[in-house]
This record gives C-alpha cells, sequence and structure tokens, in this order.
C-alpha cells in the first residue's frame, strides 16, 4: 500500500476535516454533507472504504464508470480505487454517510496485495474491487445502527473502543455480505498491475489538467510504458478513452468554477487547460445540455433558494428562542418577518411557535421554569398566532362543516385547544369556540342548538379526562349519537382512552385533528 499518496494532503485528495482519523490512520468515519455540488476526490489509498447512501441521489463514479447511486445504497470500496460521489445536474441533495479504514495493522499478513479481498469477509464475492447492494429497510436501520455504533466508539473511545469498533465493523462487513449476493452488480475486477497503472494515468490528471500540454503520451512516459498500452488499459478500466475522459474532467472543473467563482469563461477555459472558448461552448453544451451561462445563473439561483432557506431556518429558531423568553413583541415581529421571508405557516407554526412551547414545557415537567415563565411563553405563542393565523386559514383547503371546541371541565388549559380551533377554521370549518372548563351538557346543548356535525373535546389533565366520558354519554342520552360525532385529544389522552370511553376519533395533534374533523363531518352531513 502506498503510504505516501495517503499522507498526500493536496487540495485535490483532501481529507476530510471533521474529525482527526485515529490510531495510525486506521480508521476514519464521517458523514459527508453536499449542499449543492460533487464531492469529488474522495479516494484514498490504504484504505477500504464502506459508504452508504442516507439521503437523495447522484453518481458514484467508479474508475471512471458512472453507477447511479441512490437512498439505501451501500459500497464497499477497496484500496486504491479512484471513485468520487455527485450530485446530477439536476441538483438536490447527496447525503453520504461513510466509514474509512486501514486494514493494514489489523490484518498485517493479508494485505501487501491490494487484490487480496479476504479482510472483507466474502463482501467481494469473485475478486471484484468493488461491491455495491440496494439494502432494504430492515438492514438499512441495521446498518445505520452500526454506523452510529461505530461513531459514538470513536468519538467517546471508552475503554477497549477499538475492540468495539473492530467486532462492529466486521458485523457490518457480514451484513453487507449478505447482501451483495443478491446485488444490482459488482464492478468488475482488474489484476493489480493494470489498475496501478490506470490509477496513477487518473491521478496525473487530477493534478495537471490545467495544463494544456497534458496529453496520454507525456503520462505513459512518466509510467514507463507505452503509448499504445495505456490507451488500451484506460479504455478498458474507464470505460472511456484518454481523451474524453480528460475532456469530461475538464468540463466538470470548468462547472465547478462557473458554480464557484466569478472567473469569466475565458478564465475558466485557460484555468482548466481548455483549447479555446468556441470549443469549450461545443463541448459544454453536448456534454451539460445548456450553455456555461445559463449553468451559472441556475446554480446562482439554487444557491440563493438555498441561502434563503438558511435564513429561513434561523428565524424560525429566533422564534423558538424569543417564545422561550416570553418576549413576545419580538415573536409577533419575527412571525411577520418569516412570513415575509416565504416561510410556510405551517413551518413558522411547527419549527418555530411549537418548537419554542414544547421546550417550555420539558422544562416545566423538570422543574427548570415556573408558572410565570410559562404563562408568558403562552402569552408570545399567542401574540405570534394574531399573525399566523389568517394565514394558516388561507393556507388550507376549504370545507364545510360545523363544530363546537373547548376544554373540558376543571381544565384551564386552552393553548392546544386554540391550535386546534385555529386548524379547524383553516381547514375552512365554522367553529363554536366554547373556551375552557366547559361542562359535558354545555358541549351537547351548544352542538344541537348551533347544529354542529363535531363536537371537540380538549383535556390536559389526567384528572379531567373522565369528563369527555361524560360527554358521549350525555350524546347519547340526547339522541344524537348519529349525528354528532365527539372528537377526543389532549397530551394525556390516547386511543385506548378513546376506544374505551366509546368516542368516535382521537388524534394526537391540531394538525390531524383538523383533518380528521373534515371527514367526520362530511360522513355526517
Ligand atoms: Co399546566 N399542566 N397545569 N399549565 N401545563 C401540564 C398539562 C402538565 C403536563 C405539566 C407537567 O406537570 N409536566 C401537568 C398535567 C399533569 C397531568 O395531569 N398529567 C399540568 C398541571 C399539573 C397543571 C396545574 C395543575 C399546575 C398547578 O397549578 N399545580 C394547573 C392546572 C390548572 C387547571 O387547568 N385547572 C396548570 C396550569 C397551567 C398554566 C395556567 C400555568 C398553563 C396553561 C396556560 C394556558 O393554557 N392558557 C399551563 C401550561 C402552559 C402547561 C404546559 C407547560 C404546556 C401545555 C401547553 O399549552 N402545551 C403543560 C406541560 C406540557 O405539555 N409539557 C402543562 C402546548 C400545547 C400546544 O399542547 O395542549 O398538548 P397541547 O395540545 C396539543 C395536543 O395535545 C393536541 O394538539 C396540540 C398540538 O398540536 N390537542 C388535541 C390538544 N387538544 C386536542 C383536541 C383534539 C385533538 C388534538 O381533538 C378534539
Amino acid at each position: 500500500m502506498n503510504r505516501e499518496m495517503y499522507k498526500d494532503d493536496s487540495p485535490h485528495r483532501r481529507r476530510p476535516s471533521k474529525k482527526e482519523p485515529i490510531c495510525c490512520d486506521q480508521l476514519y468515519c464521517d458523514r459527508v454533507y453536499s449542499p449543492d455540488l460533487s464531492f469529488a476526490h474522495l479516494h484514498r489509498d490504504a484504505l477500504v472504504e464502506i459508504s452508504m447512501v442516507c439521503k437523495g441521489s447522484g453518481i458514484h463514479r467508479v474508475l471512471g464508470q458512472a453507477i447511479p447511486c441512490e437512498e439505501g445504497d451501500i459500497y464497499v470500496v477497496l484500496p486504491n480505487i479512484p471513485h468520487a460521489y455527485f450530485l446530477t445536474e439536476q441538483g438536490g441533495t447527496l447525503e453520504v454517510r461513510r466509514i474509512l479504514f486501514d486494514v493494514d495493522p489489523w490484518f498485517d499478513s493479508d494485505v501487501k496485495n491490494p487484490d487480496n479481498t479476504r479482510f472483507c469477509y466474502g463482501v467481494f464475492g469473485d475478486n471484484a474491487q468493488v461491491a455495491y447492494a440496494t439494502l432494504n429497510s430492515n438492514s438499512r436501520s441495521d446498518i445505520c445502527f452500526l454506523f452510529d455504533s461505530i461513531e459514538r466508539e470513536i468519538s467517546e473511545r471508552q475503554n477497549e473502543w477499538a475492540d468495539c469498533v473492530r467486532a462492529y465493523l466486521s458485523l457490518m462487513l457480514v451484513t453487507i455480505g449478505r447482501y451483495v449476493s443478491s446485488a444490482k452488480k459488482n464492478i468488475r475486477s482488474f489484476p493489480p498491475k493494470e489498475l496501478e497503472i490506470v490509477t496513477k494515468a487518473l491521478r496525473a490528471i487530477e493534478q495537471h489538467f490545467p495544463e494544456c500540454s497534458l496529453t496520454l503520451e507525456r503520462i505513459a512516459r512518466t509510467l514507463y510504458i507505452s503509448d499504445p498500452k495505456l490507451s488500451r488499459l484506460f479504455k478498458k478500466i474507464t470505460g472511456r478513452s484518454f481523451s474524453e475522459y480528460l475532456r469530461d474532467f475538464r468540463i466538470e472543473q470548468a462547472c465547478r468554477l462557473l458554480r464557484e467563482t466569478d472567473l469569466t469563461v475565458e478564465e475558466i477555459v485557460i484555468e482548466c487547460g481548455l483549447r479555446d472558448v468556441p470549443s469549450f461552448y461545443r463541448n459544454f453544451s453536448i456534454q451539460m445540455n445548456t450553455t456555461p451561462s445559463k449553468y451559472r445563473e441556475l446554480s446562482v439561483k439554487k444557491q440563493n433558494i438555498n441561502i434563503i432557506g438558511e435564513r429561513i431556518m434561523i428565524v424560525l429558531s429566533e422564534i423558538s428562542a424569543n417564545l422561550q423568553k416570553g418576549k413576545a413583541k419580538i415573536v409577533k415581529e419575527m412571525v411577520q418577518q418569516a412570513l415575509d421571508e416565504g416561510a410556510a405557516p405551517i413551518d413558522i407554526l411547527n419549527q418555530g411557535l411549537l418548537d419554542g412551547m414544547n421546550v417550555i414545557g420539558e422544562k416545566f415537567k423538570n422543574n427548570e421554569v415556573y408558572v410565570p415563565e410559562v404563562l408568558v411563553a403562552a402569552r408570545a405563542m399567542n401574540m405570534g398566532m394574531q399573525i399566523l393565523k389568517p394565514h394558516l386559514a388561507e393556507s388550507g383547503a376549504k370545507a364545510k362543516g360545523k363544530v363546537c371546541i373547548g376544554t373540558v371541565q376543571g381544565d384551564l388549559h386552552d393553548i392546544g385547544k386554540n391550535l386546534v380551533r385555529m386548524m379547524l377554521e383553516g381547514k375552512g370549518l365554522e367553529v363554536v369556540d366554547l373556551g375552557v372548563d366547559v361542562p359535558a351538557e354545555k358541549f351537547v346543548q351548544t352542538a344541537i342548538e348551533e347544529g354542529c356535525q363535531v363536537i371537540c373535546c380538549s383535556a390536559l389533565l389526567t384528572t379531567t379526562m373522565n369528563v369527555m366520558a361524560e360527554v358521549v354519554k350525555a350524546v347519547d342520552a340526547a339522541g344524537v349519537r348519529d349525528k354528532i360525532k365527539v372528537m377526543v385529544g389532549g397530551a394525556p389522552v390516547n386511543q385506548d382512552f378513546c376506544d374505551s370511553i366509546g368516542a368516535d376519533c382521537y388524534t394526537t395533534d391540531a394538525a390531524s385533528a383538523a383533518d380528521a374533523a373534515v371527514a367526520l363531518c362530511k360522513s355526517v352531513m
């Protein structure tokens, strides 16, 4: 194994920087997030890599061959195999979770020959250098568990952590091995010597692509082989001729510069060692199906969308933080700001207001905050809701129906109930709000008088839940059971309780309560 190459820290061969490699480069584990572009040049010598596509789809280029990769695909790549993940030009996201490990110190006698696959426990059935499979959801969660365990062992480094990592890794290889036999296919294998030659040629392209004078002949000379031999091997292993590969590589770099810099097309042509501007335009449009300027325009747009997305996330987290501090005025302003910046009302509700309220709830439970803090937070939530409410209503589909809602007798909690009411209104239902501390008879009397199809009962206390049973009994007693349905909800309520009292429907949250109410209204109208 080529340790010198492995230690090369040139930008093309950058080592991910999130965590330091451990124990003599034995093992490295990370997650790679790619916001917009390819993360190329991931290959390393002396390391085996296990990678799993956790999100999105893209291209895994292995030895110049493009393999479409998608969520749930898992790859095991042998040392010395140049490979890289790319987003497809449609964009989107691609998240790949990886473990890189050096088998050398673990399997001392076995790995001098990079074609020796014994340490991978039969993953590479037919001497291939890359094995891959698409995992089903069960095996995916097994593998994710193993990734998590390995990451945890590496970061915590408790006693015997290295042995644990080894054990998890072995288990992972065994699990993957089971699936690879039913995999799509394996990349073909090549004799080590041929592979080494082409790998060196590929690396030379990476390092010297800006030089116009880079030719197959020049590389062949440095590798001490004949031009025809290199040309033949190159085509055999990468599936493309040297000149095609070099051209595509340069175009790829040009794309990167178009996305990441303000360089002019003329400057990019020079930076990438391309022949001239007209041939760049020609090749670019053949390969990318668009012009360089349109490509740049589109990627700027995509970046802006990402930036806006990030800004919205910041505003939402500030809404949550300010709500927790009870800063009602600021919350109100920030809800407006989030709307102005294009945030979806439901996201402002869930990721801003409700997120903050949940934190306060947890703290209240743990005696980290007390009633006054909860009250000011609730007030801030209501102020935010004043701004949000009409927008939630707008974003909901209109549906006809009438319901009454209230918090049951003995219970004064109304934040959740108000939220359910707003979502009901958002769905276009007419809502009669009976407030808090509502006796069973009041629910039924109102429903009959107002012509409601559904009674919505909210309870937050275990001591008041039983009033809901009284509501069901009162509806029965009034002889309107077939015309009026009873819905129940609130933190202590669950489906079992709903069934036990004979109510018609239970939902966990305000949004699903609104959907269910619409369906119930339809069923009795
Ligand atoms: Co009270 N409180 N509280 N409290 N309080 C809880 C509920 C509690 C869990 C706190 C705790 O100990 N961890 C606990 C209840 C324990 C239990 O019975 N299991 C509790 C207690 C004990 C009390 C007092 C008894 C405290 C005391 O005085 N010693 C007292 C009771 C007063 C009374 O009601 N008689 C009391 C008082 C108060 C305040 C007045 C200070 C305040 C209420 C302010 C107000 O509502 N205007 C308050 C608050 C704010 C809470 C917590 C912190 C937050 C509740 C809330 O608004 N959550 C709560 C702790 C917690 O939840 N972690 C707690 C946010 C709200 C959006 O969620 O209401 O669950 P929630 O609504 C959800 C879902 O449940 C669902 O949709 C909503 C979200 O999408 N949903 C439905 C609700 N109704 C639905 C109906 C549906 C469908 C879904 O269909 C019809």
